[in-house]
């Protein structure tokens, strides 16, 4: 009886071994609360590929802040503590300072693909990231300045706001102090008065609440916010071709939706309207000369960081 069970789980595995290799799991991270707006791409990211990798690959979700510190995701990728990650540019600067870039881009991610740029920074995210971009999934989404105190003119002097590396040349050349905090530390922080506002996106004020602390949002937006899916290298070397076929169609499904991020937009502009957020709109010359201060302060700082790499990928990224 014990024999034949054993010589039937045997040619059990035997089975799978014939139909090629196991299934391979691999652990997945975010650097935004779960289940919000700049997870959601890579959720459904997840989703698609546990549907489409059955028997062949999955991925385990570890989940969001609660599990990592943000500002420490690209080093667990680095380290293959995790294996995939979704995260932006502005929480890996600590390893690869040019990565903040990619919010400077002003062409559309199937151009920078195909003008060189992509293949330029897949270099840097290869040698100082230990890592592969595999989608961006976050693109034609604004920031924007959200404020607590009105500004009649582009000044900032005398306020303080909350940042991180994608505002800090920006506003510091509009006057404003400083203070770089995570996401999840920014509804305290306007509770507290210890900021009087804050830089983020048009989108997701709300998925933490900050709508009731915020009464003005400045326009216009400017740069374009970026969240993309990495893998770790290693981990992308010890995959099968089916396997890497799972990753490689899930992600350029998703890259292809982010031009629908622009909709999104609209909807948070109307509930930010409906939830009596004040637009304070600098426009005609003076919008302009706000947005080309961001784009030149913005600019400098990726140079002053990477004076090697900042001009090179500014030709591939700007107009
Ligand atoms: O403000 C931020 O935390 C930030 O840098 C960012 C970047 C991309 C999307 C959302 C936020």
């Amino acid at each position: 009886m014990r024999y034949r069970l054993v010589t039937a789980a045997s040619a059990l595995l035997l089975a799978a071994g014939a139909a090629g290799a196991q299934e391979v799991t691999l652990k997945g991270i975010t650097s935004f609360a779960e289940k919000t707006f700049y997870s959601r791409g890579f959720e459904r990211f997840i989703d698609k590929v546990n549907a489409d990798g059955k028997g062949v690959i999955q991925i385990n979700y570890i989940g969001g802040p609660k599990a990592m510190p943000p500002f420490e995701v690209g080093n667990a990728l680095k380290n293959g503590v995790v294996d995939i990650a979704n995260a932006t540019g502005a929480f890996y600067t600590n390893l690869m300072p040019e990565a903040d870039a990619w919010k400077l881009t002003e062409r559309p991610m199937a151009e920078i693909r195909r003008n060189g740029g992509f293949d330029y920074m897949a270099r840097l995210y290869d040698q100082k990231l230990n890592a592969i971009l595999l989608a961006r999934h976050i693109d034609n989404n604004p920031f924007h300045i959200y404020l607590n105190k009105p500004i009649s003119k582009i000044d900032l002097t005398g306020l303080k706001l909350r940042i991180t590396p994608v505002y800090r040349d920006f506003f510091q050349s509009l006057g404003a102090t400083v203070v770089q905090t995570a996401p999840g530390e920014v509804y305290t922080s306007l509770e507290r008065g210890v900021v009087d506002g804050y830089g983020w996106p048009i989108t997701g004020i709300f998925d933490l609440g900050w709508h009731e602390k915020t009464k003005y949002r400045v326009d216009p937006g400017f740069y374009s916010a970026e969240v993309s899916v990495l893998i770790n290298k290693a981990t992308w070397a010890k995959l099968d071709d089916r396997q890497k076929k799972v990753i490689s169609d899930a992600a350029a499904w998703l890259e292809a939706q982010a031009p629908d991020t622009a909709k999104e937009n609209e909807k948070d502009i109307e509930r930010q309207k409906a939830a009596g957020i004040q637009v304070i709109a600098f426009t005609g010359a003076e919008g302009a000369e706000f947005r080309k201060k961001a784009y030149d302060t913005g600019w400098a700082g990726v140079i002053r960081q990477s004076a090697e790499h900042g001009p090179k990928i500014r030709q591939f990224f700007a107009r």
